[in-house]
């Protein structure tokens, strides 16, 4: 009995490969490409919480998170050339196009929300393009597991690089004469008073993101990173002084210095 059980499941095998492959195929098979796709959505969940975190829809930004949503759900079900053409053409553009804003975060690992956005950004954008090169050279199932892995484990490392850095950030307490000015929602206020000669400015940034201060005439330029203070020694003659933020993006922060 078991001996002709035996040939039983052995034909049952050959069955398998004889699937519906294609397109007419269910949608049980999965014909799209997860890695690309996955990046993809990543990407655009990136872009919709980094505009939560600025607090305001930035036009560029929303056109692309819209346009990576559309991508990768459409490379979620197929990948036909010309989509995988476009989902790495997009990650490109994108990258091209946003150098002097991630150039700005990167240099401050200590503001993680701003550092870790493009970071993670990047390492999405680089996966899509990468993904979208193994799909090309019809790499195995493998090299994309290592793909998303490497993506996971380069995650982590900036996450803790970032933390520590940020740990390591000390905020100055406000103390007796300061004058405060507070960055809140990338905004400066747009008048502040102080008596000429020798004062301090005590510079509190409430934002979860880096910014400068620069008065122009003086020289100063100080790095503020993510919600903490710092107090800044001035001595300025009377007149008025504008104030304001060099990160990129950030050029409707500033204010004026009216000394007197
Ligand atoms: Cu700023």
């Amino acid at each position: 009995m078991s001996l002709t059980e035996e040939p039983a499941t052995a034909t049952a095998v050959p069955t398998r490969p004889s699937a519906p492959h294609g397109t007419g195929a269910p949608a049980r098979t999965p014909t799209g490409d997860p890695l690309v796709a996955g990046a993809l959505l990543l990407t655009a969940a990136l872009l919709v919480s980094y505009q939560l975190l600025a607090g305001h829809v930035i036009p560029p930004l929303a056109i692309f998170g819209l346009l990576t949503t559309t991508l990768g759900l459409a490379t979620l079900r197929r990948r036909p050339r010309w989509l995988l053409l476009l989902d790495a053409g997009v990650a490109v553009l994108y990258l091209g196009g946003s150098v002097p804003f991630v150039m700005a975060n990167l240099r401050h690992p200590e503001s993680p929300v701003s550092f870790l956005a493009e970071v993670f950004l990047l390492i999405a954008l680089g996966t899509v393009v990468v993904g979208v090169v193994l799909r090309w050279r019809s790499a195995p199932d493998r090299a994309r597991r290592r793909t998303a892995g490497g993506a996971v484990a380069l995650g982590v490392v900036a996450t803790v690089v970032s933390l520590v850095a940020a740990a390591s950030v000390d905020t100055e307490a406000r103390q007796d004469g300061d004058v405060p000015i507070v960055s809140e929602r990338s905004r400066f206020p747009e008048l502040v008073e102080l008596p000429a000669g020798e004062g301090v400015l005590w510079v509190d940034n409430q934002d979860p993101f880096h910014h400068t201060l620069l008065i122009d005439g003086t020289g100063i330029r100080e790095v503020l990173a993510a919600s903490s203070a710092v107090r800044v020694p001035v001595d300025l003659a009377p007149g008025t002084y504008r104030f304001w933020c060099d990160v990129p993006g950030h050029e409707s922060m500033e204010g004026v210095l009216d000394v007197r």
